[in-house]
């Protein structure tokens, strides 16, 4: 394979051939890499949105935007964050790397594979295009918040064509996602390499499994609500009108038998990669694997059966709520499992303090914190005075952000050598993470506070007086500070780019197949795949080679 083909200088593919090839790729790779940057590019947008809200509640009566405009940003931010940034990002890197995983040359359906992908794609341009299409009330964005709730959003209220934008677009991202989970679920089951089984399965992948799981069972409720939204506004149909004998609770059960297992689809793959790279930077095996992979699966199980916690106002019976509030509550046992594990990983570990490591240590104790709060929103009573406060944005932002997206970034930091061959810089890695901490609780934690103090979400400004202010300052400077946070992490890009540290194949010195082949990978995956003999493939190989040189030397 050698002197021949280097010989002869290959033709440089044209920048057009080189584009289209992306266009019309159906490798597991390249559309792992998409979904990256599609979701990273949305991650921007969203974020700008976020930077224009909290400019507007820096203070008291301020004008950087209109009520309408206020509307339509926190609908966007909410919707774009939620379902075209930690739903399909963990796709994209489950892309790229279960296969690597599993010692698997590709998905098991390219081609669908290449579809998901590309009806997010248009989903997200779908979601944030209605403005322009004019409606009868002039350019619109979707403005019914992430949730929606009808009568809200129902046709007599609301004649625009931003709600008929948004519905069409989470159709297309809700077909993506039932379709991707369907392809990880046959991947997985069927394409394992010999010696993986489910007792010694990267829990990564586990966790995908799971996650896929959930995706396919919970996402055509979804579908349903937003099918009979439509048909209500156009076709004579009375699913969520009372005045028509419809029920608006038809959507909010519906809408949260998704978006509550949802939480969990865009927090345990997150879960699975601290428990790929917490063993790695402690140089331990995971303490309770075995615990570990049957709480994730009692996390989705538990997690079909709390939607209505989100619904403690409707009104329901004692037993229905009680039975809720238990439920929800019952949840924070495979969690609290999940998290003593960990620390019991890192107990007594050579702990290597480097940036993926330290992103996941922000992770668990920030999650900590979230998950709490979660706790305490699932008290009736507590909820009954905090539900649609700042306190439960306080909550969801500690869980969605200083949780899943937390384990995000250090997924990229861990995985971005295996995918360029090179290392991303540790010094301004550390720089990301330090100002992304400070940042994330300046901005989020005073707004337990103003949740506790009464300041409702959703509200485009506020009195000043009501002690408020100063709290609502403070999240505004964190927010800025989280976006100097995300401008480091991008120099920090480019600067790597050009300094190009080679990372080999396994720089970390990681137990898991995909750093057995190049950084990056050939098309193909693997020249030959290693024996998989346990839990911790590279490093049974290690160690017996290590074994056979010791024999060695003695005989
Ligand atoms: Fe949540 C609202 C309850 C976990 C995301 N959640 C939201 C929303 C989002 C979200 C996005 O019951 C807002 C939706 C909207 O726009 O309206 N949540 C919980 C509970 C848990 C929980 C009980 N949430 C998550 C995760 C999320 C997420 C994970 C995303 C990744 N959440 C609620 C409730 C609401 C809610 C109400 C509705 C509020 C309202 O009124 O609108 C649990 O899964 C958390 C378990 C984790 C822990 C931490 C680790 C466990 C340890 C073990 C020991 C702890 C014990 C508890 C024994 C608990 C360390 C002791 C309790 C104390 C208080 C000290
Ligand atoms: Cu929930």
């Amino acid at each position: 394979m050698t002197t021949q083909a280097q010989a002869i200088p290959a033709a440089q593919p044209s920048l057009l051939a080189e584009v289209l090839d992306w266009l019309t790729t159906v490798d597991h790779k390249r559309i792992g890499i998409m979904y990256l940057v599609l979701n990273f590019t949305f991650f921007l947008i969203g974020g700008i949105e976020a930077l224009l809200m909290r400019s507007q509640l820096a203070a008291s009566n301020m004008e950087v935007l209109n009520p309408t405009l206020y509307n339509e940003m926190f609908t966007l931010h909410g919707t774009t964050m939620i379902f075209l940034v930690l739903v399909p990002i963990w796709a994209g890197f489950a892309n790229y790397f279960v296969p690597l995983m599993i010692g698997a040359r590709d998905m098991a359906f390219p081609r669908l594979n290449a579809l998901s992908f590309w009806l997010l794609f248009f989903g997200g341009l779908v979601m944030d295009s209605s403005f322009l299409f004019l409606g009868p009330n002039g350019p619109q964005l979707p403005n019914g918040g992430w949730t929606s709730y009808p009568p809200l959003t129902t046709f007599l209220f609301d004649p625009g064509r931003n709600i008929d934008f948004w519905i069409l677009g989470l159709h297309l991202l809700g077909a993506s996602s039932i379709l991707g989970s369907i392809n990880f679920l046959v991947t997985i089951i069927n394409m394992r390499a010999p010696g993986i089984t489910f007792r010694n399965i990267p829990m990564f992948v586990w966790s995908m499994t799971v996650t896929a799981a959930m995706v396919l069972f919970a996402t055509p409720s979804l579908s349903v609500a937003i099918t009979l939204l439509l048909a209500d506004r156009h076709f004579g149909t009375h699913f969520f009108l009372p005045a028509q004998g419809g029920d608006p609770l038809l959507w909010q059960n519906l809408f949260w038998f998704y978006s509550h297992p949802a939480v969990y689809i865009m927090i345990l793959p997150g879960m699975g990669m601290v428990s790929e790279i917490l063993p790695v930077f402690s140089r331990k095996p995971l303490f309770g694997y075995v615990f570990i992979a049957a709480s994730t699966v009692a996390i989705a199980v538990l997690g079909f059966s709390v939607w209505a916690h989100h619904m403690f106002q409707v009104g329901s019976s004692l037993a229905v709520d009680t039975y809720f509030a238990t439920a929800s509550m019952v949840i924070a046992v495979p969690t609290g499992i999940k998290i003593f594990n960990w620390i019991a990983t890192l107990w007594g570990g050579s702990l290597q303090l480097k940036t993926p490591l330290l992103f996941m240590i922000g992770f668990i104790s920030m999650f900590i914190i979230g998950g709490l709060s979660g706790v305490m929103l699932a008290a009736v009573p507590v909820n009954w005075s905090l539900h649609d406060t700042y306190f439960v944005v306080a909550h969801l932002h500690y869980v969605l952000f200083g949780g899943s997206m937390f384990a995000v970034f250090a997924t990229f930091y861990y995985w971005l050598p295996k995918i360029t061959g090179w290392m991303m810089n540790e010094r301004w890695g550390k720089l990301h993470f330090w100002l992304m901490f400070v940042g994330f609780n300046l901005t989020f934690f005073p707004m337990h506070i103003t949740g506790i103090l009464g300041m409702p979400r959703r509200i485009y400004t506020y009195a000043s007086g009501q002690g408020w202010d100063i709290w609502n300052l403070l999240s505004t400077i964190g927010a800025f500070i989280i976006a100097l946070s995300v401008l480091t992490f991008m120099i920090n890009f480019v600067i790597s780019s050009r300094q190009k540290v080679a990372a080999g194949d396994n720089p970390w010195g990681a137990a898991t197949l995909e750093w057995a082949t190049t950084s990056p990978p050939p098309a193909y995956n693997f020249d030959t795949i290693p024996p998989v003999k346990g839990r911790d493939p590279l490093w049974i190989l290690k160690r017996e080679a290590e074994a056979a040189a010791v024999e060695q030397a003695a005989a």
